[in-house]
């Protein structure tokens, strides 16, 4: 069974637009001798570490754990790279967990790594980005993420009535969330001829280099009118791109995440609204499902998470500031 409880259409038309060297290894949850679920072992596999969307992700998997009796390593690579998450992955393994949850760098690259840990019988929940064939896993849960690339084209259509020039800043191709932002956006926005779809170009999730990716586009296409940056470190490139262009509040900038930097970014009005995930709930429906994979129980294949939108108009609303991720739990 399908869970949706994404409301990014609504929250759309509700919000006034107008305006580490391989992570840390955390113990969390309780100790030894919490009883009647067994003492499970889970590990949790960021896509990189040091990224307030895992971190925000990482307590609730705590919580969720604690809860379970269930104690939680975390490790991520520096880079959200499959070859550095393979080896990751693979002192991971060794430790023999009783199920890990990972977000896959790649869709393709992370599909034999995850096959290997199934083998050795550890139960594989994918949260955030997911393989081109989940059913290594018990369980996939994501936001809706296509839907969100939609609805940041919907967001610049209401700050840009007119229409004009827009551009995609993604992260690399093969990750299943970003490409699937990227492809809601530009399907949405090839589909309104008022608008001219200038292509995605990839920041390699390297805020340095999305900021040049903007500060180029803008000195060839002076009349850009949106930017869509796919995930937190994309957005705070292109908030910074925006920023050496001398263009803040003329060019309107939607991004997805509400990591601390993005935050400020929409305070001081360099990005007009950023597309928050739930990364906190896909922590705790992860440990919900390793926990009944391992006690036997029947799993939810899929479950989709929701997301806000959040512009400086609702930032200080109670929704707004549930909505803001983590840099610590
Ligand atoms: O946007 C999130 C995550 O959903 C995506 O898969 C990768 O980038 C982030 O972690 C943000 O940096």
């Amino acid at each position: 069974m399908k869970r949706k409880s994404t409301a990014i259409v609504a929250a759309l038309a509700a919000v006034a637009l107008g305006a580490a060297a391989c992570g840390s290894d955390t113990d969390g949850g309780s100790s030894a001798g919490g009883g009647s679920n067994g003492n499970y072992k889970l590990a949790f596999v960021q896509g990189v570490a040091g990224d307030a969307f895992y971190i925000t992700m990482e307590c609730g998997i705590k919580e969720e754990a604690a809860k379970e009796g269930a104690t939680v390593t975390v490790q991520g690579a520096q880079k959200f790279d499959p070859t550095l998450q393979t080896p990751v992955l693979q002192s991971v393994i060794a430790a023999k967990p009783d199920a890990i949850l990972i977000a896959p760098t790649d869709v393709s690259a992370m599909q034999q790594p995850i096959a290997q840990a199934k083998a050795q019988g550890i139960k594989i929940v994918l949260v955030d980005t997911t393989l081109n064939d989940p059913s290594v896993a018990v369980s996939a849960i994501s936001s809706d993420n296509s839907a969100g690339g939609k609805a940041a084209f919907e967001a610049i259509q209401k700050l840009a009535p007119n229409g004009g020039k827009v551009l995609g800043v993604g992260v690399q191709p093969g990750i299943s969330t970003t490409d699937a932002r990227d492809k809601g956006f530009a399907d949405a926005a090839k589909a309104d001829s008022k608008f001219t779809y200038l292509g995605v170009q990839y920041s390699q999730n390297d805020p340095a280099k999305a900021a040049s990716i903007v500060s180029a586009a803008l000195q060839k296409d002076p009349d850009i009118v949106g930017i869509f940056a796919s995930n937190l470190f994309s957005a705070q490139g292109s908030a910074t791109g925006i920023r050496q262009a001398g263009k803040q509040g003329q060019v309107n900038v939607v991004g997805f995440d509400a990591g601390p930097e993005q935050i400020k970014a929409l305070q001081d009005g360099t990005v007009q609204a950023l597309i928050a995930q739930q990364p906190g709930d896909i922590g705790v429906q992860g440990v919900q499902q390793a926990i009944k994979a391992l006690k036997g129980e029947s799993n939810e294949a899929n479950i989709q998470t929701g997301s806000t939108i959040i512009t400086k108009d609702t930032i200080d609303s109670p929704e707004g500031k549930a909505a803001a991720y983590k840099a610590s739990c």
